[in-house]
């Protein structure tokens, strides 16, 4: 929990900002959490999705240098390098979920500071600063696993996007219409960066969420029709992946290099549809495999760890979903070790 002194707190930092510049994760809850306050603030100042890298790192101080911002806001982001925090000299403010680290010079909010348990994703806390905008908040949410309290609101707004008898995330996420905008969503940020950029352009001008999927203006219709792209490789791949049997409690589905990454969606995916195993998605890119694991009850990270050992690769994250990089010459004898620890 973040107390409502620090929300409001930051909600002061943000009103009072006159060129705030924003950094956030491209994942749908970092995007969403950007947008929320994007919009809070009249659309003033600039914003950086960090592509696949989970700490904001001292490269980025240039962008700052360039932009000259009054506030650094930073969203979602799991760390911040302390040089990054140094050589900027504007207040930087830092909503994030993640596990705390520790950082001086920063006005960190995070739920986590005094509660371990707390994983209500970023955009949760964004939503409770602006108080606006209600679809992107669920919508970011639900995207991180998470179904919140204001969830109920939404479906009394949206009844055809999301029913109330729905309560579990991954039933939102695969059966619902709000699902398919979370996956319409998470396509945009794939591809070229050029188009990703327009993308979320787009979206920070979006009205409501009628807009994108039933196409209501062209900008909507732009959206939509550069997602329904990237959803039609991700269901060939996904039909594919499904046809895979598991052997024992693992199921594990290789595809090459050629297509776009697809991996952590698939892998969430296919575990919904298979819940007693434990899945990997690896795909191939040049001379590593890239791997998404998700499990419903077995705990991943120490095993991942374990099974990497000597290995030329590294894996981790949260308990029940990691993500991974290995040399493709160590594949094979990383899943077999894999497999022998879950099978323990
Ligand atoms: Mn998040």
């Amino acid at each position: 929990m973040i107390p409502e002194k620090q929300i409001k707190e930051l909600r002061e930092y943000l009103s009072k900002a006159e060129n705030p510049l924003f950094f956030y994760d491209d994942d749908p809850d970092g995007v969403c959490s950007y947008l929320l306050l994007k919009k809070y603030v009249d659309d003033r100042g600039k914003g950086i999705i960090v592509k696949s890298v989970p700490t904001l790192e001292e490269k980025f101080v240039r962008k700052v240098k360039e932009y000259c911002p009054d506030l650094v806001v930073v969203l979602d982001m799991p760390d911040i390098s302390q040089d990054f925090i140094d050589q900027v000299h504007v207040p930087i403010v830092w909503l994030d979920h993640h596990g705390p680290v520790e950082r001086k010079g920063v006005h960190y909010y995070n739920p986590r500071l005094t509660a371990p348990k707390d994983n209500k994703p970023t955009s949760y806390y964004a939503y409770k600063v602006t108080k606006q905008n209600l679809w992107l908040a669920t919508l970011g949410t639900t995207a991180d696993w998470y179904y919140p309290n204001f969830a109920k609101e939404f479906a009394t707004e949206y009844p055809d996007l999301l029913s109330k008898k729905v309560k579990k995330p991954e039933t939102v996420l695969y059966d619902t219409k709000l699902g398919e905008l979370v996956k319409i969503v998470s396509f945009l940020l794939k591809g070229d960066m050029k188009d990703v950029r327009t993308s979320i352009h787009l979206l920070s001008q979006m009205e409501s969420p009628y807009e994108i999927l039933n196409q209501t203006s062209p900008k909507g219709k732009w959206l939509y029709k550069r997602a329904m792209k990237f959803q039609k490789e991700y269901d060939v791949l996904l039909a594919d992946a499904l046809k895979t049997k598991a052997k024992g409690k693992l199921l594990l589905y290789y595809y090459p290099s050629t297509k776009n990454a697809f991996t952590s969606e698939i892998s969430n995916e296919i575990l919904y549809k298979n819940p007693t195993k434990v899945t990997i998605i690896a795909r191939e890119s040049s001379g590593y495999m890239k791997l998404s694991f998700r499990s419903t009850d077995i705990k991943l990270p120490k095993l991942i760890e374990k099974a990497m050992d000597g290995l030329d690769g590294y894996g981790g994250g949260h308990e029940h979903a990691c993500g991974g990089n290995l040399n493709k010459d160590d594949f094979d004898e990383f899943i077999e070790r894999f497999r022998a620890l879950i099978e323990k």
